[in-house]
This record gives structure tokens, sequence and C-alpha cells, in this order.
């Protein structure tokens, strides 16, 4: 029962957006519908275990055997096909209400990368590039507000699933897919990639931020923000400037560049470092900078090989990013 009552943060039996709604429905008269065929069967099966069991007054002659009957033949026939009809109109419907959804006035367009183990998220029309935490607008009934994500992999197959607010959708190299929601509570939502995409797979996480659309709005003139470092974390920057790490990572506003790894800008602003492998704290940070393979063995940045102290400026600096 807790399933049922969205203690769960992925639980598709609470569905908090539009599409998730509809599959939810679906998967209700499906099953109501497949429960509903097991019950007959089964409940045959039981009364012919029964009635027709074996007696020790009973002789050793098969019964009477009786061949072909128009009318159970019919009635086999053309059930299963109404129940087919039914299933596949049903279906349909949410198919064509989930998939063919044309983004109306008002939609927050995200560009969503797949990457070998995170997620990047861009806003087109803006600066904004962020990782892992994905924030938007919750649709207002007055003032709808749908969240429309284009979907593109920098490497090989992932899927994007955050059960409570649409299905799976596959993210693939070289295929543009769309999906879509409209959640109208503020909240976290909590998702993963579902498609098997390598070692970190399973750390492969996705939170999304449902917030009302002031703050949205709020949020994201922040995040519009180049990054402003203060002096006193110069020495960190160095640090940061002086390594590879700016040949990975882009930092707007200063010149580290790189875009094979999450955009740094505003790191201190995400609460979970790592696709959500761990809470975005200084020891978490400072040993995820010594050796990513501690919290993510397989991830796609080395150890670089910093002395403790470079460790401790650069996490500083990192930390100073709001
Ligand atoms: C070869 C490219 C590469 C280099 C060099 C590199 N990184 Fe990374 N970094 C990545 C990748 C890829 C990820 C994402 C890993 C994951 O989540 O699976 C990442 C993740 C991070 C994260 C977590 C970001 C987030 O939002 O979760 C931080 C912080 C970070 N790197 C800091 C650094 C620092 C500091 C250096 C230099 C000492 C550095 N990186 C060097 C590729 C690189
Ligand atoms: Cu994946």
């Amino acid at each position: 029962m807790v399933l049922l009552h969205g203690s769960v943060p992925t639980s598709i039996f609470s569905p908090a957006a539009s599409p998730a709604r509809a599959i939810f429905g679906l998967s209700l008269l499906t099953l109501s519908i497949v429960g509903a065929i097991f019950l007959v069967v089964g409940g045959l099966l039981l009364y012919a275990l029964i009635a027709y069991r074996e007696r020790p007054e009973q002789d050793d002659r098969e019964p009477v055997q009786l061949y072909g009957s128009n009318q159970i033949e019919l009635s086999w026939t053309v059930i299963p096909i109404l129940i087919v009809v039914v299933l596949f109109l049903a279906t349909a419907r949410v198919i064509i209400a989930t998939e063919r959804q044309s983004a109306p006035p008002g939609t927050l367009n995200v560009t969503v990368v797949g990457h070998q183990f995170w997620w990047e998220f861009r806003y087109p029309g803006t600066d904004v590039v962020t990782a892992n935490e994905l924030h938007i607008p919750v649709s207002e009934e007055t003032h709808p507000r749908p969240t429309f994500l284009t979907m593109i992999s920098a490497d090989t197959d992932h899927s994007f699933w955050v059960p409570r607010l649409a299905g799976k959708l596959d993210v693939i190299p070289n295929k543009i897919n769309v999906m879509w929601f409209d959640p109208k509570d503020p909240g976290l939502y909590l998702g993963q990639c579902a498609q098997y995409c390598g070692t970190q797979h399973a750390k492969m996480l996705i939170r999304v931020y449902a917030q009302t659309q002031q703050d949205f709005a709020a949020w994201l003139a922040g995040q519009e923000r180049p990054a402003a470092p203060s002096a006193a974390v110069a020495a960190g920057r160095a640090v940061f400037e002086g390594n590879a790490c700016m040949n990975c990572h882009r930092i707007r506003g200063t010149v580290a560049d790189g875009r094979f790894g999450p955009d740094l800008t505003h790191f201190a602003s995400r609460d979970t470092l790592a696709s959500g492998a761990v809470t975005n704290t200084p020891e978490h940070l400072r040993e995820w900078i010594k050796d990513p393979d501690h919290y993510k063995e397989g991830a796609l940045m080395p150890a670089m090989h910093l002395t403790d102290s470079d460790i401790d400026l650069v996490s500083e600096y990192l930390e100073s990013l709001h």
C-alpha cells in the first residue's frame, strides 16, 4: 500500500503530471481487464478441478466425450477480439495524448543531453547549462507552463525516466526525441537512466525540481549570471585553470570552457554531486576530485593526482560558485 501513496518518490502509482496520469489510468484499465480474465479462467479451472475430481465410487470407463460447440467457439473468438479492440483504442488514445502534443505558448524548452554517466540540461535562449538537477516551473491551472524536453545523446543509448511525471523515453545518438510534463505541485521528482549505458548506469540519477513560477524565474536569473569568483578563492581558481579541469569543464565568466564534463558555473547551487551519486558537501567534493572512482567506479573523470592542499583550494573555489 505504501507504493500507492506517493511516499515512494519514484512510484508509478502516484502520478503528478498529465502524461504519467494518462499512463497510470491506462495501466489500471489493463490491470482490471486482465484481472477479470484471470478470475474467470482461474474460477472455471478451480470449478472443473473440484466438480470433476476422481471419486472412489467411480468406475474406470471414460466419460462421454463431446465434440464441437458453435456457441462456445464463437464466444471465445468474439470476446477476445473485443478485449483487444478496447485495449488498442485505450492505448492509442494515451499514445496520442502523450506523444503527439504540440508545445503551447508559455512552454519551457529544455535540451537534455545524455552522457556516460550524467545528464546535461541546456536552456535554449539563455546561456544556462547545468547538470543532473533539472529546474522547471509548475504548470498552474490559470497559467499553464508545461516543460518540453528535446533529448539527444552524446555517446550511447540512455533513457530518461521520472516515473511520477511521464513514461520512459530513450535518449539515443543521432535521433531527437521529445517528451513533456506539466506537474502542478512544486516539489522534487526523482528518476534515473532507464537504459543500461555502461558501468555507472545505476548512478545516473535525475532530480527534477518543480518550482513556483516566481521561484523558477529567480533560479533562472541566478543561473544566467556568469560566475563571479571572489579574490579569496583566486588560488583555487588558479589550480582549476592550471590543470586539465578547464579542458573538460566550463565555468562561464572564466577561461574554463571545456564541454566534456558538467558545466560548473553555478556548481555550488546543486544539491548533489556526480549525477546524484552523493550529496554536494565539501568532504564529498574533495573525495570526488581526489578519486572519482571512489563514488563512481568507471566515471569518465580521471583522478588528477593533485596535492592535498591543491584539492582543498580547488574545492573551496568550486564551493564558492553559487
Ligand atoms: C577528462 C575530462 C575531465 C577532467 C580533466 C576533469 N573532469 Fe571533472 N568531470 C568530468 C566528467 C565526465 C564528470 C561527470 C562524471 C559523472 O557524473 O559520471 C565530471 C564531474 C565533475 C564534478 C561534479 C559535477 C556535478 O555537477 O556533479 C566536479 C565538481 C568536477 N568534475 C571537478 C573537476 C575538477 C576540479 C577537475 C580538475 C582537478 C576535473 N573535474 C577534471 C570530466 C573531467
Ligand atoms: Cu545512461
